[in-house]
């Protein structure tokens, strides 16, 4: 066999790795061969850290509205959500016309603002393709006035100016084939099976999608549904024809492909072991969407950015064109805005990894190795009034303390408590201002843990605990409610949840809890300092309402490092939700 043919099967193994099953040695030396083919793959994507997302479509001519209506829901799911007939959205396609769309503007737009790479819909699920797709004619050469291939020309402008090229693809969903999932409304479709809709194509879309737009550094699938395995396996097969193309977890079941998705959230805890990738629409809607102001702030999305890069994922900022081919001035301006800070602060962004040092009160904080030493970022959001950054339990000395920006000398000062570093009346700068230490020595940090504060206070909130989930499962979870972390789905009565925190004053404490409880009744055990807590709840009258409980009195005897832990009582649990634990001080011992 030839090099290169070996080499071709060898990554379609590769490539196929998470999805088949195979003998046990057999996966074990898969499992070897895939994560260094997966390292050499994502070395560009990790450094990348924040690229653009595009929702573009024959929908963003009249912005989500129809017949005058707004429909709720991002745009691009106004036929789902209008209910609107084939035939009858097929005309936004004859309307759909462009003009002012330039390619090379438009990714030097991304360029500007930083982003490293740009992901575009090819294909959503209307059906319809943004490219002159050979296998139906639904596409924008031969149904619209425009009549231009425009993945094409963003393929070649993104080449152009060195920004790496992704297709987006709704594999499952189409709305328009006989055979695709998701159109339910339209009853005069002449149902076919859904493989033969992945046959006919979503198959020969995506094969000339790989092989007829250059070197493609994405394929991003989305809303995985039941395919058939043979449906499935042929789509994902076909990624072997580029061999350097990643992709992301939504094609099925199943197969986590090179990293992990979260939409519209950044996650509490971070995946360990996976990279991952927060995408978001820059407003509301994905797809441009008429009266849509509901756009994040220039600090809110930067500092999305910075907090996204401290936890160690990627940013995948979506932008929505117009039906004219480009984007509102209220996007135009916040793109320039985040180019303007990651033109003087983007080293502090790309190529960096998870910080150690987190739960930081006036910021975030990003790492980077380089020349053998390890730098720190400090992201400050929040500029101390007295001028005395606390970087807490950073044991290292520092080399070097500077402003980002302008490079500014500061005074640093190692204490117990952390390094103390003296920074200028002035913050820099109104979204983030970047503090650089070049730290001395193997970076050392003790954990910042919860600690008693001077008012004898601690509160240890639902999304600093540590689930003990039995087995890998995931029977309680961090989940959200009005905006707010609790524990929920405790499902599991072998499942306990709990915090280490720090105390400098051993005495006697209150506890106190926020819960809800739907049944009559539950049981659970606090534990601390080796004494049981029995607690028994009453209904809180549903899950939604969640009141503050007074569960008694624990003494703790030393100061130092503590663990409570909440741990159902096996014979009368009945599932809580837990949004903190509160301690007090109350007297000395
Ligand atoms: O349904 C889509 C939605 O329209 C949009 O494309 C997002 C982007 O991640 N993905 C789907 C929902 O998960």
């Amino acid at each position: 066999m030839r090099t290169q043919e070996l080499a071709v099967v060898l990554s379609t193994i590769i490539l196929l790795g998470p999805c088949v099953s195979n003998a046990q040695d057999e996966a074990a030396t898969k499992d070897v061969q895939a994560r260094a083919d997966n390292d050499s793959r994502m070395t560009w994507w990790r450094e990348a850290k924040f690229g653009m997302f595009v929702h573009w479509g024959v929908y963003s001519v009249v912005g989500g509205k129809y017949k005058g209506q707004d429909l709720p829901n991002s745009a691009e799911w106004m036929m789902a959500r209008g209910k609107i007939p084939i035939t009858e959205y097929e005309k936004y396609a004859a309307q759909f016309n462009p003009t002012k769309f330039d390619a090379n503007e438009f990714v030097g737009r991304a360029k500007r603002a930083g982003m490293k790479y740009l992901v575009i819909t090819a294909k959503h699920h209307d059906g319809f393709a943004m490219f002159g797709s050979k296998c139906s004619d639904y596409n924008v050469v031969d149904k619209t006035p425009f009549g231009r291939d425009i993945m094409k020309e963003i393929a070649d402008a993104c080449q152009k100016q060195d920004i790496k090229f992704g297709f987006y693809y709704s594999q499952a969903q189409d709305w328009h084939h006989p055979g695709g999932f998701g159109n339910s409304w339209d009853k005069t479709i002449k149902r076919v099976s859904n493989d033969q809709y992945v046959m006919d194509k979503a198959v020969p879309e995506v094969t000339q999608l790989l092989t007829e737009y250059g070197p493609i550094g994405i394929f991003w699938w989305d809303t995985p549904r039941k395919m058939s395995r043979k449906s499935f396996d042929s789509l994902h097969s076909l990624t072997r024809m580029q061999p350097h193309v990643i992709t992301n977890d939504r094609l099925g079941e199943g197969c986590a492909g090179d990293y992990k998705t979260f939409e519209r959230h950044i996650p509490r805890q971070v995946p360990v072991g996976k990279d991952w990738e927060v995408c978001m629409p820059i407003s509301g809607s994905w797809g441009y969407k008429i009266g849509d102001n509901d756009f994040k702030s220039t600090t809110k999305l930067i500092r999305n950015l910075i907090e996204i890069a401290s936890m160690g994922g990627n940013y995948l900022l979506n932008v929505s064109p117009t039906g004219e081919g480009t984007l509102l001035p209220a996007a135009v301006e916040r793109l320039e805005s985040i180019g303007a800070w990651m033109d003087i602060n983007g080293e502090s962004i790309y190529g960096t990894q998870r910080s150690p040092i987190e739960n930081l009160q006036w910021g975030r904080c990003t790492r980077k190795q380089h020349d053998g030493k390890t730098l720190l970022y400090l992201h400050v959001f929040h500029w101390p009034q007295d001028g005395q950054l606390l970087v807490p339990g950073l044991q290292n000395n520092i080399e070097h303390a500077s402003l980002l920006d302008g490079g500014v000398p500061l005074q640093c000062n190692r204490t117990s408590d952390g390094v103390t570093i003296t920074l200028p009346a002035k913050a820099p700068d109104p979204h983030a201002s970047v503090v650089v230490l070049k730290v001395k020595g193997t970076l050392d940090v003790a954990p910042n843990l919860p600690t008693v504060d001077a008012r004898g206070k601690v509160v240890l909130t639902a999304d600093k605990a540590y689930i003990n989930n039995n087995e890998g499962g995931a029977n309680a979870g961090l989940r959200m409610h009005n905006n707010i972390p609790h524990i929920g789905y405790w499902l599991d009565r072998n499942a306990s949840v709990e915090w280490t925190f720090r105390t400098r004053q051993p005495g006697e404490y209150e506890v106190r809890a926020v819960i809800s409880v739907q049944k009559p009744k539950s049981r659970f055990s606090i534990k601390l300092a080796g004494q049981p807590l029995m607690v028994e709840a009453d209904s809180t009258g549903g899950y939604g309402n969640y009141v503050e409980k007074n569960l008694g009195m624990i003494r703790i005897d030393q100061a130092g490092e503590h663990t409570l832990r909440v741990k159902p009582d096996a014979a009368e649990w009945n599932p809580i939700n837990l949004r903190q634990v509160e301690l007090r001080f109350k007297k000395p011992n």
